[in-house]
């Protein structure tokens, strides 16, 4: 089984500013963590954060036919993004909303997710655990 793991906007900055909210570890941290987690559950993970819109679209439409299961934090692209919605929807794959903090814990603005509607869970404030979590859900699926 292979799970797609996709990172939104300032992903690639954790552990840089925002401690408080995001924690002190990185995203290479993160990594490496979701690469153990992935050897446990026995599934292959692939990796990909970009800062930009339609590079997340891409990553999501090219999934068609190669992954089984998709995790993804969109970050603030969460609250705005139709476009991303539309790409999980079109390709069709389970996939897992992930938030390291609790949106709708936050500002009004964040209590918006255009795309937890086509996605099978969500899992929220809990820190680099929640990726694990959500990889988990896609694994017990098999
Ligand atoms: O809690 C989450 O995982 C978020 O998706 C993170 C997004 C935010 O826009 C969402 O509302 C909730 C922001 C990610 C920004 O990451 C940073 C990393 C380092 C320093 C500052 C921000």
């Amino acid at each position: 089984m292979k799970i797609l793991v996709i990172n939104g906007p300032n992903l690639n900055l954790l552990g840089l500013r925002e401690p408080e909210i995001y924690g002190k570890a990185t995203y290479e941290d993160l990594l490496a963590q979701l690469r153990k987690d992935a050897a446990e559950l026995g599934v292959e993970a692939e990796f990909f954060q970009s800062n930009h819109e339609g590079a997340l679209v891409d990553a999501i439409q090219g999934a068609y036919g190669t992954a089984d299961g998709i995790v993804i934090n969109p970050a603030a692209y969460t609250h705005t993004s139709i476009a991303i919605l539309d790409a999980v929807k079109a390709v069709g794959i389970p996939t897992v909303e992930v938030h390291i903090s609790d949106p709708d814990e936050r500002e009004e603005f964040r209590r918006v997710s255009y795309i937890r509607q086509a996605c099978i869970a969500t899992v929220k404030g809990k820190g680099f655990a929640g990726y694990t979590e959500a990889m988990r859900i896609l694994a017990e699926r098999r």
